[in-house]
C-alpha cells in the first residue's frame, strides 16, 4: 500500500520537475523595456501544465488518496505552485549582413543573363562590326542603363578593343568589369547614416512612392541593425491605411522593436515626431521612420512629406533620407525619383526587386539621375534580403566569376 502511495507521489514531484526544467529551458530573449504608452503584455492566466498532466496509468485500478489509510496523520495533498508563462514572444536574431550581397547573387539572374552575359557573348564575336555595337549598345538601353551612361560605356569598350590585339574571355572580362565599376562609382561612401556623432538617436526615413517596398525596406531594415547591435524604433507615419502600421509593428516585433503609431488618417507628421520622441525617452540608436505613398486629403503627397521632414527635423536633423524605388518599373522610377528629390533631400537610395528584373542596369540610370548613391538592394520577399550594395559584388555577380 504504502509503496503504491510512495510511486505516486514520486512520480508527480518528476514530472513537475521535469516540467519546471522544460520551461525553464526554452530559449527566451528579454524584451526591450517597454516604454510608457506601451501596450500591456502581462501573462495570460495559467494554463494547465506538463507537470498537471501527471494522470494515473490507464491500466492501473484508480485510487484518490482519501481511500488509502496513511500512518499518523491525515493525507497530504501535493500542491503544484502554479507556472506563469510569459507571453510567447520569440525574438528571432538575423543574419549579420557582412557579404549578404554575395550569398544572395544568384538572385540576379535576370540581370545576369540579360545583361552580364549578353555583353559577354557580343563583345567575344569575331568580327566586332558596327551591327555588334549597336546590339551592344541596345543591350545596354534594354538593362535601364541610361542614354547617356550606355553612349559612354560603349565609347570606352569600343577604344579599350581596339587596343587588344587578341580577345581572349579572361581579358573582355577584366576589361567589361573595370568598365562597369566605373559607371557605377566604387569610390563613393555607401554606408547608411545611423550614427550621429553628438546625439542619440539616428534618425532615418523612408519615402517613396505605392508599392516599391518602403514598409517591407524599413523592417528589413530594422532587421539589418538589430543584427549589427542596435537598438531600433519604428515611427509608422503612414496613416493612409491601418493595415501599413500592423504590417511595420509586425516585423519591429520580430525583432522586439518598438512600434509607434498614430489613429488611422492621423497626422504622419506628429506620429513621426512622437516616434524620435519615444526614441530619445528610450533611449535606442536609431529611430526608423516608414512613410505613405498615397494620402488621403488633397494636399500632395510632396507637401506632407516636407512637412513629416520638417516636424522631425524640431527634433534634430535627419541622418539619412532613402529613397525607395522599384527596379522593375524602370525609366517610371527615375520620374519619381526626381520629383521626390525635390522636395526631401535624398541622401540614400534603395533598390528593391532586384530579384524579379532583368534591368539591374537601373543601377547606374539612377544613381546619375540624383547623384546620390544607391546604399541598399532588395533581392527578395524574405526577411533577410535586403542587402548592402557593393559594387564589385554587384558586377561579378551580373558578369559571372
Ligand atoms: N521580390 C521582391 N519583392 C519585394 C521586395 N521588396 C518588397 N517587395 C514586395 O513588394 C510588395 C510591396 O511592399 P511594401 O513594403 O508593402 O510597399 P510600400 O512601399 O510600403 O507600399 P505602400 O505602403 O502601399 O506605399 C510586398 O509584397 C513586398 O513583399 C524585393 O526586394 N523583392
Ligand atoms: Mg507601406
Amino acid at each position: 500500500m504504502d509503496i503504491v502511495i510512495l510511486a505516486v507521489v514520486i512520480a508527480v514531484v518528476v514530472l513537475g520537475a521535469l516540467g519546471g526544467l522544460i520551461v525553464g529551458s526554452r530559449r527566451r530573449k528579454p524584451l526591450p523595456p517597454p516604454p510608457p504608452a506601451a501596450p500591456d503584455i502581462t501573462a495570460p492566466p495559467a494554463e494547465p501544465h506538463v507537470g498537471d498532466e501527471a494522470e494515473t496509468p490507464r491500466d492501473e485500478p484508480r485510487r484518490t488518496i482519501e481511500e488509502v489509510d496513511l500512518p499518523g496523520g491525515p493525507p497530504v495533498a501535493v500542491e503544484e505552485p502554479p507556472v506563469v508563462e510569459a507571453p510567447e514572444i520569440e525574438i528571432e536574431i538575423p543574419e549579420p549582413t557582412a557579404g549578404r550581397l554575395v550569398r544572395l547573387r544568384a538572385r540576379l539572374s535576370r540581370s545576369q543573363n540579360a545583361l552580364g552575359k549578353g555583353l559577354l557573348t557580343l563583345l567575344s564575336r569575331e568580327h566586332l562590326d558596327e551591327d555588334t555595337w549597336e546590339e551592344i549598345e541596345d543591350t545596354l538601353l534594354t538593362a535601364d542603363v541610361g542614354v547617356q551612361p550606355t553612349q559612354e560605356l560603349v565609347e570606352r569598350l569600343r577604344e579599350r578593343v581596339k587596343v587588344l590585339g587578341t580577345r581572349t574571355p579572361v581579358e573582355l572580362r577584366g576589361l567589361l568589369r573595370e568598365e562597369l565599376l566605373k559607371l557605377i562609382g566604387t569610390d563613393v561612401d555607401r554606408v547608411v547614416k545611423t550614427e550621429p556623432e553628438d546625439r542619440k538617436p539616428g534618425i532615418v526615413m523612408v519615402v517613396g512612392v505605392n508599392g516599391t517596398g518602403k514598409t517591407t525596406t524599413t523592417g528589413k531594415l530594422a532587421r539589418v541593425l538589430v543584427a549589427d547591435g542596435r537598438t531600433v524604433v519604428l515611427g509608422a507615419a503612414d496613416t493612409f491605411r491601418a493595415a501599413a502600421a500592423d504590417q511595420l509593428q509586425t516585423w519591429g516585433e520580430r525583432v522586439g522593436a518598438y512600434t509607434v503609431r498614430g489613429p488611422e488618417a492621423g497626422d504622419p507628421a506628429s506620429v513621426a515626431f512622437d516616434a524620435v520622441k519615444e526614441g530619445k525617452e528610450m533611449g535606442v540608436d536609431v529611430v526608423l521612420i516608414d512613410t505613405a505613398g498615397r494620402l488621403h486629403t488633397k494636399t500632395g503627397l510632396m507637401d506632407e512629406l516636407g512637412k513629416v521632414k520638417r516636424v522631425v527635423e524640431k527634433h534634430a536633423p535627419l541622418d539619412e533620407v532613402l529613397l525607395v524605388l522599384d527596379a522593375t518599373t524602370g525609366q517610371n522610377g527615375l520620374v519619381q525619383a526626381r520629383v521626390f528629390a525635390e522636395v526631401v533631400d535624398i541622401t540614400g537610395i534603395v533598390l528593391t526587386k532586384l530579384d524579379g528584373t532583368a534591368k539591374g542596369g537601373i543601377v547606374v540610370a539612377v544613381q546619375r539621375e540624383l547623384g546620390v548613391p544607391v546604399k541598399l538592394v532588395g533581392l527578395g520577399e524574405g526577411a533577410d534580403d535586403l542587402a548592402p550594395f557593393e559594387p564589385e559584388a554587384f558586377v561579378d555577380a551580373l558578369i559571372g566569376e
